[in-house]
């Protein structure tokens, strides 16, 4: 299809997030940031070849591209689908212009195009632009039901594709697109007009971007207007109390997460794009405070977050469940989104911490490994004969899109995009907060600081930095220890030396090209325990190595021991076993024992309920071989859990 598009710069793979004011870590300028083999490229490179192709083939079937088509009068028919379907369409825009960006692609650059001018031609001419509303309500109805309707929400995702298309692939079409939404937004909503709320925060962080891309200040205006309008309980709607949308209370004032998980991260995400740009330190300290009480008492040990079914909803403190936790996908990525704003921010690197976390055990279990089916729903444990509650239940097994198909694209830009969370600079150097191999360079002064990984983390814990660039003058060159780190060594050049607990290693000096560093962080399997408020996980133990929260899934077992009987002894050595399956992650076996399973009768016809005795119950010794939880699902969906009973309770 041939279509006229606009145009600037060359591509290059560029930031979704370039702050204009000043903060203590910077984003890495365009085409300074490459993951280039390893772990992470393996996953990029099925998201580019078979997730973005897979995609662009659901939009289609799914009815999304036809709801423009209709929207412009090229097609006829019905809007299909839900009321925000147009954000598939953005979402997977956005993730093709940062693929656009890493390399040249003739079959995603002709996608793009065709796909933009769907998007374009289907804008009415004051500027407004949702083709399902278009389709199924009249003109009089627009901002009417901001609570469900999601046009602002829809016009978020939009933005932050436009600036990834413009940052990345040099073409504006889908950002003059934008402009004519938010003159028509400033036209609705600006001063003295319609004093409306967003139902689905995501436009607050997406006009703060427009605006660091444009320098148009009716942007961040508005984003600031949406912002501080929130939390007077405006918004209700479909049974949903103002809780579920964050409009309980104001942002400033709000000492937890809560409501629909989303939500509630997406709108502090844009709040701290907010507080960076208005240096608001007393915003950003509240918004600490905030996310260090959501990590405390609200957050899965995967990074997971919302734990309730109901509004896709964080539950109250230490609400954790895990046979029937939520933790959606966009969750995880949305949580990604806020820390690392608030590492750009703060440089703390705690947040570096939870990205990390996050990225490996809260938004990779969301996409298989093959790259092309998607978890939308994140529990931590499957029983044996679970039922499916639903298209999005874990117990149907991975599929490759969704009625609500939020998540699938979002993993698509999440993944395309993940050079970004790498590394930052400042005015001195180069910060490394993540370990992927391939080449990150900070600019100091007029000269480049430039740093190649090299890497089979996260399955090993030797990182090798070499330098490929260095000025003539000092420079800084930072590395996160994470938090998880027992034990870690760091050879500078000079000797080994233990490094563990420092939470980031800092050299100062004049560097050379060719020098390495070498990190070598102790991947020993450890067992962790859950505060005892989290009920569901009271007397368990979960196993992590390196990054990765571990699981034991039904697949991996010999003999007749089922999953959801499992005891685990976690003062017994495990042992590590490199496996050739799945993409070669390492699994471990653990010693433990499972306890009897209920008969067949006893299932159907006894009372399951006994009098307590103080002789523990007989229990068949067995190992119990785990593997990453990233990697379950992808042998069917069988039985699996994070959470481990103990052994010594049971005996
Ligand atoms: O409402 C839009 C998206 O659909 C949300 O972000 C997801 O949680 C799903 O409900
Ligand atoms: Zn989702």
């Amino acid at each position: 299809m041939a279509v006229s598009t606009a145009s600037r710069e060359p591509s290059t793979l560029a930031a979704p997030v370039r702050t204009r004011a000043r903060t203590a870590l910077r984003p890495l300028a365009p085409g300074d940031a490459h993951i280039s083999g390893g772990f992470w490229r393996t996953r990029q490179d099925r998201n580019r070849v078979d997730a973005l192709a897979a995609g662009y083939e659901q939009l289609e079937t799914s009815g999304t591209l036809d709801n423009f088509r209709i929207a412009a009068g090229t097609s006829t028919g019905h809007a299909r689908g839900m009321i925000f379907q147009d954000s598939d369409v953005y979402k997977w825009l956005e993730a093709v212009a940062y693929e656009i960006g890493r390399a040249e692609d003739p079959v995603l650059r002709s996608r793009q195009q065709e796909v933009t001018a769907l998007v374009a031609a289907a804008q009415q001419s004051d500027g407004y632009l949702n083709s399902v509303h278009q389709l199924r309500h009249g003109p009089e109805e627009r901002y009417t039901d901001l609570a469900w309707n999601h046009e602002l929400y829809c016009y978020g995702h939009l933005f932050q594709a436009a600036v990834a298309q413009a940052r990345s692939t040099g073409e504006t079409t889908l950002l003059d697109v934008s402009l004519r939404v938010l003159d028509h937004l400033v036209a609705v909503f600006g001063p003295g007009h319609h004093e409306g709320v967003p139902g689905h925060p995501e436009i607050e962080m997406a006009l703060v971007e427009l605006y660091r891309e444009t320098g148009r200040n009716d942007a961040l205006e508005l984003a600031r207007f949406f912002l501080d309008r929130r939390g007077h309980g405006y918004l209700s709607g479909l049974g949903h109390e103002p809780t579920y949308f964050s409009d309980r209370v104001p942002v400033r004032e709000a000492s937890t997460v809560e409501g629909h998980a989303v939500r509630a991260l997406y709108l502090a995400a844009g709040a701290t794009d907010l507080a960076i740009e208005d240096a608001d330190t007393e915003l950003l300290a509240h918004l600490r405070s905030v996310f260090a009480t959501m990590l405390a008492t609200k957050t899965y040990v995967t990074g997971g977050m919302g734990s309730r079914w109901a509004g896709e909803a964080y539950g109250d403190p230490y609400e954790l469940s895990t046979d029937h936790g939520y933790a959606e996908t966009c969750a995880g990525i949305a949580a990604v989104q806020w820390a690392w704003r608030l590492l750009l921010a703060s440089g703390d690197e705690q947040y570096a911490d939870l990205i990390e976390r996050a990225l490996f055990n809260a938004v990779l279990p969301g996409v298989s490994l093959g790259g092309t089916e998607f978890f939308y729903v994140n529990p931590l444990q499957l029983r044996s004969n679970a039922q499916v509650t639903g298209g999005t239940s874990a117990a149907n097994g991975r599929r490759g899109w969704f009625q609500c198909a939020c998540c699938p694209p979002n993993v698509m830009r999440t993944l395309s995009s993940l050079d970004q969370y790498v590394a930052t600079s400042t005015d001195d150097g180069l910060q490394i907060h993540q370990f992927a191999n391939g080449t990150y360079t900070a600019e100091v002064g007029s000269e480049r600081l430039s740093v190649e990984i090299t890497t089979d983390y996260p399955h090993d814990g030797r990182i090798t930095l070499r330098v490929v660039e260095a000025p003539e003058v000092a420079a800084s060159l930072s590395v996160r220890i994470p938090a998880w780190a027992g034990s870690a060594l760091l050879d500078a050049g000079d000797g080994a030396q233990e490094v563990a607990g420092s939470g980031v290693q800092e050299l100062d000096r004049q560097f050379r090209a060719g020098e390495e560093i070498v990190l070598d962080i102790d991947m020993t399997p450890r067992f962790v325990t859950a505060p005892h408020r989290v009920d569901a996980s009271r007397g368990a133990v979960a196993l992590e190595r390196g990054p990765l929260v571990y699981a034991i899934e039904q697949a991996d077992q010999e003999g007749p021991a089922v999953v959801d009987d499992a005891l685990v002894d976690p003062s017994a050595p495990v042992v590590e076993r490199p496996i050739d399956d799945l993409d070669g992650v390492v699994a471990v076996d653990l010693t433990g024992a499972a306890a009897a399973a209920p008969s067949a009768a006893a299932i159907d016809r006894s009372w399951p309920y006994s009098t307590w005795t103080p002789d523990p119950a007989p229990v068949t010794d067995h190992v119990w071989r785990a593997i990453p939880y990233f990697a379950w699902a992808n042998r069917g969906a069988g039985p699996m859990r994070v959470w481990l009973p103990e052994i010594s309770g049971s005996r």
